[in-house]
């Protein structure tokens, strides 16, 4: 009789009781479907059996691995949103600046209809995943979504991580750049792939307990080296927002030019080609409008609460900081975004949805948002668990540590609103946040913007 496996002892018994049932996406990596590999759905309890029986034949050498033979892999399991009150893990303070899953938690992605309809589950999922495969599973080479940073923490197993820094990642595509490599240890076509053989690999093994980290646009390809459980997430904050800017801005204007030619018979081209990034990246420009002032919004509220209560920053310097850092680096994008089409007037009047403008333009009705609300509370709470971290490091201070410490004092909303009432556009963003510079360096003599976020960045 074979031993039991020994992931079985890493899941919670809630992965059977409550999760079972629970309908997953299930890779199988022996299938190409197009860029990814084919999937498929079922029930954790169904992947599960399935996983028992591959690893009692495999202890048995029953089976030996036959390329032909699908191996399948549960992938992107959206483990925390499904099951909120079981608290499975906290997400480590190094990690915990994150923007995408903190927003997700009580904002929709997209508030278009016809967008959310179509890609419901995209729209209200999070981007904290459970991944759970047999020894000789994998991942192919891709760079992730919204060119976020990812972190996976090995609950089990042993994964091989091989990269390329973004400056090699055009080796990896055609002469168009329209298609890349799928698996690095296939026999890559030069003819297709010109560039493939200059490639330089870093290869890094992850063991059991041990949490690595994927920066921003590297391309990735993963293999289980033994039966593996592992937490991943994807996130964004102040620190890569760029990248998140510039791939939108890449994406579309592929999707533009891919129906450039149906311009002149189209009632609402630029409305069109948002729907088509949207469907595409999962994200369109005035999602990532939406959602960066809300981003700016909450970092002003803490920074004015912060000069409010001490009557400069001076003295919490390094809790302005965070807030600092998120308004440089949002100015900096939305600089660049001031030139978009989809932000000039007439398209603000007929491609933006009535709904999607006021989700961004009227700043009374973003403070008086519940789930605005609950953005603000939610990222003091990360900020205080990072101070937490790095007073730690250093000396310790007695710092609030609770969510419903964060109240939105009013003479700091009063003050927004004297600033501004509205914003119609990336450029209404750059002209609020430079106001704020001025009235935070005035109220402190130690405190100035950097120009650009990317510049102290190492
Ligand atoms: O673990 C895997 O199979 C893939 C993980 C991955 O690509 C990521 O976390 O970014
Ligand atoms: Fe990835």
């Amino acid at each position: 009789m074979a031993s039991p496996p020994t992931f079985l002892s890493s899941l919670p018994t809630s992965v059977y009781t409550q999760g079972g049932s629970s309908r997953v996406e299930v890779a199988d990596c022996s299938k190409r479907e197009f860029t990814d590999q084919k999937r498929q759905e079922m029930s954790v309890a169904e992947f599960i059996s399935y996983w028992l029986k591959l690893s009692s034949e495999k202890d048995g050498s029953v089976l030996c691995n036959n390329e032909n033979e699908s191996l399948l892999y549960l992938k992107d399991w959206h483990f925390v949103k499904e099951f909120p009150d079981y608290v499975a893990y906290k997400t480590p303070p190094f990690f915990a600046d994150d923007w995408l899953n903190l927003y997700l938690d009580n904002h929709l992605m997209h508030r278009d209809t016809d967008i959310y309809c179509d890609k419901n589950e995209s729209n209200c999922a999070d981007y904290r995943f459970v991944y759970m495969g047999p020894k000789g599973t994998w991942t192919p080479l891709h760079a992730d979504v919204f060119r976020s940073y990812s972190w996976s923490a090995n609950v089990c197993g042993r994964k091989l991580w091989l990269f390329l820094p973004p400056s090699l990642c055009h080796l990896v595509f055609d002469r168009h750049f329209r298609s890349s490599v799928y698996n690095i240890y296939d026999d890559v076509s030069e003819t297709q792939f010109p560039g493939f053989k200059k490639t330089i690999w870093l290869e890094c093994t992850q063991e059991q307990n041990e949490i690595i980290f994927v920066p921003s646009g590297w391309y990735h390809q993963v293999h289980n080296l033994e039966d593996t459980i592992s937490i991943n997430h994807n996130w964004f904050n102040a620190y890569n927002l760029s990248w998140v800017w510039n791939l939108l801005l890449r994406d579309y204007t592929v999707a533009k030019e891919y129906i450039e030619d149906i311009r002149n018979i189209c009632d609402d081209f630029e409305g069109l080609c948002q729907r088509n990034l949207a469907a595409n990246t999962g994200m369109n420009f005035y999602d990532f409008i939406i959602f960066i002032t809300r981003f700016t919004l909450s970092s002003i509220i803490q920074l004015f609460h912060l000069i409010h209560e001490d009557g400069s920053i001076n003295s919490s310097l390094t809790r302005s900081n965070h807030f600092i850092t998120n308004l440089t680096s949002i100015r900096s994008v939305a600089s660049k975004m001031k030139s978009a089409e989809a932000f000039a007037e007439e398209n603000l009047n007929s491609s933006c949805s009535v709904e999607n403008r006021t989700a961004f333009s009227n700043v009374q009705k973003i403070f008086e948002e519940q789930e605005f609300r609950d953005l603000c509370s939610a990222l003091k709470v990360a900020y205080e668990s990072i101070n937490v971290q790095s007073e730690k490091d250093s000396e310790p201070k007695n710092t609030l540590f609770c969510q419903d410490c964060f109240k939105i004092d009013s003479s700091s909303l009063d003050s927004i609103m004297s600033l501004i009432s509205e914003i119609r556009g990336p450029e209404d963003l750059v002209g609020l946040i430079d106001c704020v510079m001025e009235i935070t360096n005035s109220n402190s003599c130690n405190i100035n913007f950097p120009c650009d976020v990317e510049h102290f960045i190492v």
